[in-house]
């Protein structure tokens, strides 16, 4: 299999985490890519051109990083990160739903400041983050009732991560944010859970190193 995904520095995606937690290290080869060049192999692979993409022995490509995930997760022996039914899958999914919008959320953002501010659109700005501080308060309310690790969590973990790393530079480069909001100030349960996550293994070691 080969996995098309954009390493970052400081950064374990959510993919590497599945892919560490699965065992299947050694059986993907990993591609980076860079989605927004133009003229990226990836365009040919997958219409949407986005990361992550998987594609198989087959030829056959996965894409949608909850669909890979849900992929590796059907491969290994481990105890499944997907409930297979009940509550608890829909629950689960619900809480991967949200983290992976959290992340898309947040990447709008981005898009956003690469913009000069006079270009960029503050009303659509606000609301953009006014999202994000509100998926921040639904997991401040949801942790307590979190279980055994699930996609949900990891899901969580990665975007929060992604999210904490490039706040502040993409707050700064934007109109009317203010890079000084504590992400997980007034957030204890969220904080509580998140920083000792952020710190196991899986998402210290990501698969590729970067400069
Ligand atoms: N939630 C999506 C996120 C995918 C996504 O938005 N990837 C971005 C990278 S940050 C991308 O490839 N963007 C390229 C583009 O929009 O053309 C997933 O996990 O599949």
């Amino acid at each position: 299999m080969k996995l098309y995904y954009t390493p970052i520095k400081g950064y374990v995606h959510t993919v590497e985490a599945v892919i560490r937690y699965a065992g299947l290290e050694s059986q993907i080869e990993l591609i980076p890519t860079k989605p927004f060049d133009t003229g990226t192999p990836l365009a040919a692979i997958n219409p949407l051109g986005k990361v992550p993409t998987l594609v198989l022995d087959t030829g056959e490509y996965l894409a949608g990083g909850p669909v890979i995930y849900e992929y590796l997760d059907s491969l290994h022996r481990r105890r499944r990160l997907f409930p297979a039914k009940g509550p608890q899958r829909w629950r689960t999914l619900r809480q991967a739903w949200m983290a992976d919008g959290l992340f898309d959320t947040f990447v709008l953002l981005i898009i956003e400041s690469w913009l000069p501010q006079t270009e960029q659109r503050p009303v659509y700005i606000a609301r953009l983050v006014g999202k994000i501080m509100a998926i921040l308060d639904q997991l401040e309310r949801d942790v307590p009732g979190y279980d055994r690790l699930d996609i949900g969590q990891m899901r969580t973990v990665g975007a929060l991560q992604f999210l904490r790393l490039k706040w502040v530079a993409t707050s700064k480069a934007l109109i009317g944010v203010d890079p000084a909001i504590d992400l997980f100030a007034n957030r204890p349960q969220l904080a509580g859970w998140f920083v000792p996550m952020a710190r196991k293994k899986m998402y210290r070691q990501p698969l590729l190193l970067v400069e």
